[in-house]
């Protein structure tokens, strides 16, 4: 049986216990993960410590970039290694994570390295009560030692969406993948010393949250920021063990997204729109629709092909080129998704289409499947409708007016992105400018341009990632003021 070891200082680790790595397509044990105690991630900050005094926060930013440049190299060489450990910790379709979760892994790297090599700082030329004058100006420095908590739905895509700029602003970092999906962090601590990224610079400590791993990384003296992408009550859960050493936190948590859908809007578009927003990756998307608004008028037509489109999706194996869902990440979130089916019953829903359990009659029986769902019916106040799920499922809803729509959308506590489908442009700024959300999209969903802002308000998050928001984030600023 293959061993994932924790990535300490340069060498592959091993802990006291180990866990299970399951693949959730057909429920089998790939491999036995090492969980690390509190004396491997004290050895993981130790070292992380150590490496802030070498050669790489002293590195001048080119060569901090030339060396990010050379990690996304390592993947692309390396692309179909990280192609199949991350299908088999996930399930996702070997389309999607060749398509998505891979090559963006590689263009987290370079995004960051070309912002490192073009990023300015502020400076003012300041006038002096006796008439003199002043120069400001801001130097970035390294926050660091950088613990990265992430979570299993885009493993590698999420992790080094934080690593790449953390490193690029000099830090080190320990990082810490969710217990269902460590393989990808391992496999990137090879592309590290291929690349000759300095040992220390970056460590992977593998093990659980409370009482484990995670836990052990969010309360250690020595960890100087946390970037956390998760749900938002382990997020508030963080805040409070944080607080005692007030640590700066980046939080990227939970949504309950809303796509609005105008009658004027182009409607092929739209539906294929809607229907890669609820269901892609399984519904395992932060940024997935769970309620579809839609206008009054085309409302049983939008209906009508949603629920074709649901019904068409190639649910199978994820090594089949044509599947398009996959399973869901593990027995026990599968539970939780079939709880909110049931709940969805109980509290009068409409079944439009799923609800259930597929079957195969095959090994995938034993993996975490589930139908593709979708719900109408229900009164906004519906547990369904305001909690997230997590799954390939939506609640879809008539609305009569912009107003009402703009109302209903933005009645959540999460205020993570929205969609919105029309062809009138005006009302597409209109709109897209008053929804209580981080991200809105108009007559697209998940289109990434990675020098944008990104993060969620209320629920969903706590400040902004992206372009040099995560420069802000990762670097202290010093300014200088000289009298002139
Ligand atoms: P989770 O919060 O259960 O776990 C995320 C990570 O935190 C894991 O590595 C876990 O081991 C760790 N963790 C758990 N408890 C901890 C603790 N007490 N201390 C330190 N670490 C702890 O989330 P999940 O189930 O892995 O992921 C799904 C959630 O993530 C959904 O709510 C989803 O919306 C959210 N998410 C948000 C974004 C975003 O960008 N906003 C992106 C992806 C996922
Ligand atoms: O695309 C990204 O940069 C990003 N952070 C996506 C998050 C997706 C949530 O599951």
């Amino acid at each position: 049986m293959k061993s994932i070891l924790n990535y300490v200082d340069g060498e592959f680790v091993r802990g006291k216990r180990e866990f299970p790595d399951i693949n959730p397509a057909d429920g089998s044990v790939i491999a036995q993960v090492s969980e690390a105690d509190q004396s491997l991630v004290d050895a993981a900050v130790c070292a992380a410590r150590a490496a802030l005094r070498g050669d790489w926060s002293r590195a001048s930013t080119r060569e901090r970039a030339a060396a990010l440049y050379r990690v996304a190299d390592a993947i692309e060489a390396r692309f179909d290694c990280f192609l199949t450990a991350e299908i088999a910790d996930t399930g996702k379709p070997i389309a999607l994570a060749a398509r998505l979760d891979v090559p963006r892994a590689a263009a987290n790297f370079r995004a960051f390295a070309d912002l490192i090599k073009s990023a300015g700082s502020e400076s003012f030329h300041t006038d002096t009560s006796e008439g003199k004058a002043a120069l400001n100006y801001a130097v970035r420095k390294p926050l660091g030692v950088v613990g990265v908590i992430v979570p299993w739905n885009l493993p590698l895509l999420l992790l080094t969406w934080k690593v790449a700029p953390a490193l690029a602003c000099g830090n080190t970092v320990v990082v810490k993948p969710s217990e269902e999906t460590p393989a990808t962090a391992i496999l990137l601590a090879e592309m590290m010393k291929e690349a000759q990224i300095p040992d220390g610079v970056y460590n992977v400590v593998l093990g659980f949250g409370a009482g484990s791993a995670g836990e052990f990384l969010t309360q250690h003296p020595d960890v100087n920021a946390i970037t956390f992408t998760g749900e938002s009550e382990t997020g508030a859960t963080i805040m409070k063990t944080v607080a005692s050493t007030l640590k700066p936190v980046s939080f990227e948590l939970g949504g309950k997204n809303a796509a609005i859908v105008f009658a004027d809007c182009d409607f092929e578009d739209a539906v294929n729109g809607v229907a890669e927003s609820v269901f892609l990756n399984t519904g395992q998307v932060c940024l997935c629709a769970e309620r579809v608004y839609v206008e009054y008028a085309i409302f049983d037509r939008f209906i009508d092909a949603l629920k074709k489109r649901a019904e068409a999706l190639h649910v199978g194996s994820p090594l089949d080129q044509t599947t398009d869902l996959g399973p869901l990440i593990s027995a026990s979130h599968r539970e939780k998704v079939l709880s909110y089916y049931k709940l969805a019953r109980e509290e009068g829903a409409t079944l439009v289409t799923g609800g259930g359990v597929p079957r195969f009659d095959n090994a995938l029986d034993h993996g975490f499947y589930i139908q593709p769902t979708i719900y109408r019916g229900l009164p906004e106040s519906a547990r369904v409708v305001k909690e997230e799920i997590f799954g390939p499922v939506c609640h879809i809803a008539p609305f009569d007016s912009e107003e009402e729509a703009i109302a209903m959308a933005n009645d959540s506590k999460y205020g993570l992105a929205a969609s919105i489908w029309t062809s009138n442009l005006k009302r597409g700024h209109r709109v897209a400018q008053r929804m209580n959300v981080g991200i809105t999209w108009v007559n697209c969903w998940f289109l990434r341009d990675l020098r944008t802002p990104f993060g969620g308000i209320g629920l969903s998050g706590i400040g902004r990632e992206g372009g040099m928001h995560s420069l802000n984030f990762y670097s202290e600023l010093n300014n200088v003021c000289i009298r002139l």
